[in-house]
């Protein structure tokens, strides 16, 4: 029934309600359906490893790295455990997500009883485990990260195994854009026609391994993470870029085995040969990660990674030379928001997404929404969870909502305080833009 919203009172009933109910579109995991086997990561010892939770072990833990990452998965979630959990009290943001999802499965979070979590984890099965998450978290369709570089996970693309509507692929380019130098001769090895020169017949070999694979996957996007030092030189004109089916290639025009000028490297012209014509050619969005400082300490593998400011103005150049694509962008340096906000309103073609990773906390989600709020009003993807291993969808989405409910409700009461009223209908509508509706909608969009 449409309530009408008369007082503050009502407004948070109305606005928890909604955001409460509105199934979420989550537009980037690392999750996979049960059909895909081992890949998909779920249950307490996952959720101890979870690399967060390595990286903040390693700050009091009496380890090092290698017998660390020498011990039994159970063995390592025990260490962690003790360190994070029972000798300090786990208050850091990724600690919390444990108890979260503990208590949101019924476990008694107080008993701190690892071995009866672990009972009780044992008696499930993926599949059901899979079902009782998306009801908990109301997360209605998982966007997974596909790379099909990745040995095992490209066997099961080859056999067709994705069956399950309710996760959605995203073709991941990291290994093909920032590894030009493995990624060849694999592409050359899988008979597409390549070589390590990126000459005209390199780049159709690409291109064509690219709508391939999307083609394959079903993919809603492609994607890459950038580090702080992406740039994307030059404009359409001064670089020939041109739009997809527009006559000859670049590359060609120096005849063969020409290569375009390109100061940045392969991942510049394949981005500009490869990636954004067969996205613009598809109707795809790349998605752009950027700001992800890789192996600054490499000892600690995936907890090794860290962050640095991005340029926006490669972001914006890539919006104004690009107007045949869509970007989805998040940048992972708290620094980087207020200018990404900023661009976002210059171009149509450029969709800010989520609170990526190291501001996934609830200080700055709720200071980076509120700004996304003010300067774009619902015209953002405020949250995507990041999910590694299946349980956190319960603990990345009640956090997430929590603080989002709170912006919802001030930027509510400003309007209501003018005067303006407000439907529990629109409030919905609102809602169902942020958790879902906008990423969908965007994927739809044609460009003129
Ligand atoms: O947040 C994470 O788990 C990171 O390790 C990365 O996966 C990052 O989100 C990425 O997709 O590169
Ligand atoms: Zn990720």
């Amino acid at each position: 029934m449409d309530m009408n919203i008369t007082d503050g009172e009502v407004l948070r009933s109305v606005v928890a309600r909604a955001v409460d109910e509105t199934p979420v579109t989550d537009i980037h995991t690392h999750l996979y359906p049960p059909s895909f086997g081992r890949l998909l990561l779920w249950g307490i010892d996952e959720l101890l490893t979870y690399h967060y939770l390595v990286a903040e072990t390693f700050r009091s833990a009496h380890i090092s790295m290698e017998p660390f990452w020498a011990l039994a998965r159970q063995e390592q979630a025990d260490l962690i455990w003790k360190t994070l959990f029972i000798d300090a009290s786990p208050i850091s943001e990724a600690c919390r997500g444990v108890l979260t999802v503990l208590a949101k499965l019924g476990l008694d979070v107080g008993s701190r009883d690892l071995a009866s979590y672990r009972r009780s984890f044992a008696a499930r099965s993926a599949s059901e485990y899979v079902d009782e998450v998306l009801a908990l978290s109301r997360v209605e369709t998982v966007v997974m990260t596909n790379d099909p570089f990745n040995d095992s996970e490209r066997a099961l693309w080859l056999e067709g195994r994705l069956e399950d509507g309710r996760f959605r692929a995203a073709l991941r380019l990291d290994a093909l854009l920032n590894g030009w130098e493995s990624a060849w001769p694999r592409l050359r090895e899988w008979g597409y026609e390549v070589e390590r020169r990126l000459t005209a017949k390199s780049l159709a070999g690409v291109r064509r391994f690219l709508g391939e694979w999307a083609e394959r996957m079903g993919a809603l996007y492609c994607a890459v993470s950038l580090p702080p030092s992406f740039r994307f030189p030059g404009s359409s004109a001064s670089l020939g870029l041109l739009a997809p089916n527009s006559g000859r290639h670049p590359a060609e025009a120096g005849g063969p085995g020409a290569q375009p000028m390109d100061p940045e490297g392969p991942r510049s012209t394949l981005l500009r040969e490869c990636v954004l014509p067969v996205c613009a050619e598809r109707n795809l969005p790349l998605a752009l990660m950027i700001g992800v400082k890789k192996r600054t300490n490499p000892a600690l593998g995936d907890a090794g990674d860290s962050v640095g400011k991005g340029d926006i103005d490669t972001v914006e150049q890539l919006c104004a030379t690009c107007p045949q694509n869509k970007f989805l962008v998040t940048m992972l340096a708290r620094e980087n928001q207020h200018e990404l906000c900023v661009a976002a309103r210059k171009f149509p073609n450029l969709l800010v997404f989520g609170c990526w990773w190291f501001l996934n906390n609830p200080s700055l989600v709720e200071e980076v929404t509120r700004m996304r709020l003010e300067l774009l009003g619902t015209s953002v993807i405020p949250q995507h969870s990041d999910a590694r291993v299946l349980d956190q969808l319960i603990y990345k989405w009640e956090h997430a909502k929590a603080t989002i409910t709170e912006v919802l409700l001030d930027k509510y009461r400003d309007l209501m305080a003018t005067g303006w009223r407000l439907s529990e209908e629109e409030v919905r509508r609102d809602v169902g833009s942020l958790f879902g509706g906008n990423f969908w909608a965007f994927l739809k969009k044609k460009l003129a």
